[in-house]
């Protein structure tokens, strides 16, 4: 096996295209196309501090929450570059409410749903953000892709990933033989392979939840979370929380270290039922790089994420995600197979 040194995303690309010989290398360009809107995403977010985009652009999104104004450089980044790579045929935004055409001629046989910069709240105080991406196979036939081609089912998924940009910018991501981690070098500009073959350890040292929320959680997850903060008889300790608010940046700290993440239903809004996260481009996505690396990911009913079939764009759904054993044992408190 040649070394592994230096390894670029585009040769890893090609190593896993040469996997499937029916492979057409269209995938292959558009996560390449991908990869250069996140270089531009983590220019600006690496300069925002200096720039004059920190802070509100003064609009609110589809989910009614603040648009930054980094939010709005990235939505429109990955749009203007992904409508006429050739490669989708369609694609849906945290950002916005339908779904985004293409440009007229260059269709495409994926489709691409999208949050352009997770985490957003978090921007104007340094903390790590991040842009999550989902990509499946178009199903409609005729020019322009349609609702169809994204509300799909994110087992079906044909590829999924994320940018963190923290104290340094990376890419995970899995298009299903293994989750793979590239370290951007910003002063050539390349991704390098710096995490080959990501495997979430299989218990956790982590819980990752707002706690804050205690009081509108239903019983399962009150009595989960109070089993995470005993001690456990093995390693003499409870769990640490670890919560930053920014989902890229919890999941990341879990998949490589090990640990479980919640966001369960609770009654804290009428408008959110079904917990806070979205299920096409944050939930399904992390499903398919977490179980590729080894863990699980399911609802707080114990229904596997990646087996949802999505009815809306922009749904919501309850997450427990993270090291396996964990989310197995979670999930019998949740489905009341354990008191
Ligand atoms: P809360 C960020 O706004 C986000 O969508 C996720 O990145 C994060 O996990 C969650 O919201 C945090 O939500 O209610 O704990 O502030």
């Amino acid at each position: 096996m040649a070394k592994r040194i230096g390894i670029t995303v585009s040769r890893q690309l090609m190593d896993c295209q040469k996997l499937h010989p029916e492979a057409t290398g269209e995938l292959t360009g558009l996560l390449s196309e991908l990869i250069v809107a996140a270089k531009i995403i983590s220019a600006e977010v690496n300069m925002a501090g200096l720039a004059d985009i920190l802070g509100q652009s003064g609009k609110t999104n589809v989910q009614g929450e603040d648009v930054q104004k980094l939010d709005e450089f990235a939505n429109s980044t990955i749009k203007r570059r992904m409508e006429q790579c050739g490669y989708i045929c369609v694609m849906a935004s945290e950002e916005e409410d339908g779904i985004i055409p293409v440009l007229d001629g260059y269709e495409g046989k994926y489709s691409l749903a999208f949050d352009p910069l997770d985490g957003s709240s978090n921007i104007d105080v340094n903390v790590s953000i991040g842009t999550i991406f989902s990509i499946h196979r178009r199903l409609s036939d005729g020019k322009q892709g349609t609702e169809e081609d994204l509300l799909q089912k994110g087992r079906v998924q044909v590829a999924a990933g994320y940018i963190i940009y923290g104290s340094s910018t990376m890419l995970v991501y899995t298009t299903g033989d293994g989750v793979h981690g590239f370290t951007l070098d910003p002063s050539v500009g390349e991704f390098f392979l710096s995490h080959p073959d990501i495997r979430i350890p299989s218990r956790a040292k982590y819980y990752s939840v707002n706690e804050a929320y205690t009081n509108y959680w239903h019983e399962p997850t009150r009595r989960y979370i109070d089993y995470v903060k005993t001690i456990d008889k093995e390693s003499g300790r409870p769990y640490s929380l670890r919560y930053i608010g920014s989902l890229v940046a919890d999941f990341h700290r879990n998949l490589i270290s090990g640990g479980i993440f919640l966001y369960p239903r609770d009654k804290k809004s009428t408008d959110k039922p079904e917990g806070k996260l979205r299920l096409l481009y944050e939930a399904a996505p992390m499903a398919m790089i977490v179980e590729q690396a080894g863990g699980r990911a399911i609802t707080d009913d114990g229904r596997d994420i990646l087996d949802i079939q999505p009815t809306g764009l922009h749904q919501r759904v309850p997450l427990i995600i993270g090291s396996k054993e964990d989310v197995d044992l979670a999930e019998k408190f949740f489905t009341g197979k354990m008191d």
